[in-house]
């Protein structure tokens, strides 16, 4: 699969990097292509600067709203980071009009922190200019939530990530969310180290969109996991994970010989990296809410069972019951098992839930500093009425 991406305020624009990256990485390494263009948008010029994979020209960094920002970006203020995008976003369009391999772009996906202002505010505000233009594509988004530290302290935070999600989840046919506080839980010392964690976030993505791009017949799976199984898993509210075992290496051209105790621990592993891939996702949630899934194993043929797929299907069908589940099988690889799993549909994220819940009692809050009338809290099912749209 192949995507384009448009990558929104600073971190939008370090995730796009991150992709372009990966782009090369996998010509390096698989000779593949997997993105078609790699744009930066943002208001900041040194956040622009900043960047190292993505082309510096104005073709693919794009600075939006210098007359009114005068390049130092919005502070945060994600209704004028909306409002420049639908100004400027003719300027965006442009340039991935002007994408040499537009054509073979499956679909786009729009990247930006919930939090900021730039990104928060311009990743709906873009998502919608793609769907009303290229009504043939679908439009992702990629969308990072704050650390706890930040939602703690910047009250602002909490409302621009509803005011985003609610328009986000308007606009584009499915949401990756992604927690950075995540990504710190297990190792503190990463902190701040935001590349590591723009690492993170991207790498799930690596074998899934070249396992269908693959054309050499040997790393051509059983089961490919194309463009279009991805598409018909996503919508609404999704999650990626990633998991990654280690096997004893295959040693060709005696690889028929293994062991009958080897076949038992591949299955074993790939159950662990199943777990893994589980307990990584880029945002904490309950599989039973997913209506949709899918996994891929990326393993050395050799490792491949039936065995394996059968435990691994019921693995996930186990946790995810209510999903329906596409699964793929990817050969590469020589001593590792890999999986990658998504689930979509998401019907009940708590985590979203809460930011709208926290959203609306900041906006009355607001409201009653302002000597407004008070505003009746009424239930969840009403709260996303009461976000406003940045649309
Ligand atoms: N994962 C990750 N998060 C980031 C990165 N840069 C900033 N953030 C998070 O993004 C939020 C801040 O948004 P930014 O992307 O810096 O803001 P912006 O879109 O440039 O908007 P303005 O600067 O307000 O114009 C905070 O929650 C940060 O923790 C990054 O490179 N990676
Ligand atoms: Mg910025």
């Amino acid at each position: 699969m192949k995507l384009l991406i448009i990558g929104c305020g600073q971190c939008g624009g370090r995730i796009a990097d991150e992709f372009a990256r990966l782009n090369r990485v996998a010509h390096a390494q698989r000779g593949l292509s997997i993105v078609t263009n790699t744009i930066a948008v943002n208001t900041d010029v040194a956040d622009l600067s900043g960047l190292s994979f993505v082309k510096s020209d104005f073709k693919h960094r794009v600075l939006i709203g210098s007359k009114k920002t005068g390049g130092h970006g919005v502070g945060k203020m994600n209704e004028i980071g909306a409002e420049i995008a639908r100004e400027d976003g003719d300027k965006v369009i442009e340039v991935i009009r002007a994408t040499d391999k537009f054509s073979e772009t499956d679909a786009f996906l729009v990247a930006g922190s919930a939090a900021g202002g730039t990104g928060s505010g311009a990743v709906p505000a873009i998502t919608q200019q793609l769907k009303e233009r290229y009504t043939d594509k679908p439009v992702y988004n990629l969308i990072v939530l704050p650390f706890k530290y930040e939602e703690l302290t910047e009250e602002r935070s909490i409302y621009n990530v509803g005011t985003c999600l609610k328009s986000a989840y308007l606009a584009a046919d499915a949401i990756f969310l992604v927690d950075n506080q995540r990504y710190i839980t297990k190792n503190t010392s990463i902190r701040n180290n935001l590349a590591r964690i723009n690492y993170l976030i991207v790498k799930p993505f690596y074998n899934l969109l070249c396992a269908g791009e693959e054309t050499e017949c040997k790393y051509i799976g059983s089961r490919v996991l194309d463009a279009g199984d991805i598409m018909q898993t996503l919508a609404g509210w999704s999650v990626i994970g990633y998991g990654k075992e280690r096997i004893p290496r295959i040693n060709f051209p005696f690889s028929n010989n293994r062991d009958f105790r080897d076949k038992g621990s591949d299955t074993q592993k790939g159950i662990q990296s199943m777990d893994e891939a589980l307990g990584e996702l880029s945002l904490k949630c309950n599989p039973t809410d997913a209506r949709k899934g899918l996994y891929l194993l990326t393993a050395p043929y050799e490792a491949m069972s039936m065995d394996l797929i059968k435990e691994l299907s019921s693995s996930l069908k186990g946790m995810a019951t209510e999903a329906i589940i596409r699964s793929g099988d990817y050969p590469r690889g020589k001593n590792t098992l890999e999986t990658t799993v998504i689930l979509s549909e998401l019907v009940n994220s708590k985590k979203v839930m809460n930011y709208f819940t926290k959203a609306i009692s900041y906006i009355s809050t607001a409201r009653r500093r302002q000597g407004g009338i008070e505003f009746q809290h009424r239930g969840l099912e009403e709260a996303f009425k009461d976000i406003p749209s940045l649309l």
